[in-house]
């Protein structure tokens, strides 16, 4: 932020009190797609409109008439979320108002696998909207099963021996659509997550921000530990925090490069790992950051 013209770096306390969502939603405790949601909205503010296909954040959102989102909220159908974004952003368009961010927010399965094909579509139309993946790495309401987005090894409910294939990256195939914003985030990083969201909703065209978020359900941690499991993902590298403004890439934070065995072994969805399945999660880590050795 500017302040008498200088850039000064953002606080905690430059973050308003006041929670457009949060009080009264029905997630778990801990829950690290709520705690996104919550320090989003701080910074996307009351002009916001929120679309969201079925989710585990579309069912902890509200029971019966009321929400947790101060704001509109517009549950869709689980194809679509995108795509609904879009058609809100061509009517506030065709009634010449400007100052509304609009933000399709779906869950990894809404977001890479189910509801893939309109999202590609509104980034390829450079649809002035923000796309959120909250990304918990399986699909939570429905009871835990992988999809593209649960990473090598993990076990899930469908795959008890754990997962055979990575996960798709998700921000590489954002980027390859050559929109102007893209940037990863987590919980355990507000400000770095605020900063982006800031980006995002200045920019005037598409948007993504992929969110790690982690579940107490399904990565079996204790609840009082997702945002120092989404700490320990960014710290060993396993999660890495970077954005994209007009294909160049920035790294947003280095990492301490902690073992991954710390972030790995701090969970239930893990305990089948070999040792070998680790030291080769910690060489493609070590690969990716140009680094010769674990520590
Ligand atoms: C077309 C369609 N297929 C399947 C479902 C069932 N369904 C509801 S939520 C969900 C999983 C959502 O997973 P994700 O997007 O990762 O969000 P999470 O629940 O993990 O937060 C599924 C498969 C549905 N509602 N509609």
């Amino acid at each position: 932020m500017r302040k008498g013209g200088e850039l000064v770096k953002m606080t905690l306390k430059d973050l308003p009190q006041q929670d457009l969502f949060g009080p009264g939603n029905a997630g778990c405790r801990g829950c690290g797609a709520a705690i996104a949601g919550r320090q989003a909205m701080k910074v996307l503010g009351a002009r916001t409109i929120i679309t969201m296909p079925a989710s585990c954040m579309a069912t902890l959102s509200g029971l019966n008439q009321k929400t947790a989102w101060s704001i509109p909220f517009y549950h869709t159908l689980f194809e679509i979320a995108p795509a609904v974004s879009s058609g809100i952003r061509a009517s506030l368009e065709a009634q010449g108002i400007k100052d509304v961010n609009v933000v399709s927010w779906a869950g990894d399965a809404g977001t890479a696998d189910i509801g893939f094909q309109s999202l590609s579509g509104a980034a390829e139309r450079n649809d002035n909207i923000i796309h959120v993946c909250y990304d918990n790495e399986m699909y939570m309401n429905t009871g835990g099963q992988s999809g593209s987005q649960t990473p090598i090894y993990a076990m899930t409910s469908n795959q008890q021996k754990g997962k055979r294939t990575g996960k798709k990256d998700m921000l590489k195939i954002m980027v390859a659509h050559d929109v102007g914003y893209v940037a990863s985030a987590t919980i355990s990083h507000p400000l770095d997550l605020a900063e982006k969201f800031k980006k995002a909703a200045a920019h005037d065209g598409f948007s993504y921000i992929h969110i790690m978020a982690p579940c107490y359900r399904g990565w079996n941690i204790p609840t009082d530990q997702s945002v120092a499991t989404a700490r320990k993902a960014v710290e060993s590298g396993f999660w890495e925090l970077y954005e994209v403004v007009d294909g160049k890439k920035t790294r947003t934070h280095e990492p301490s490069f902690i073992p991954v065995s710390e972030y790995l072994m701090s969970q239930g969805r893990f305990k089948n790992l070999s040792t070998e399945q680790v030291k080769e999660i910690q060489d493609a880590v070590n690969s990716h950051f140009g680094r010769k050795e674990a520590k």
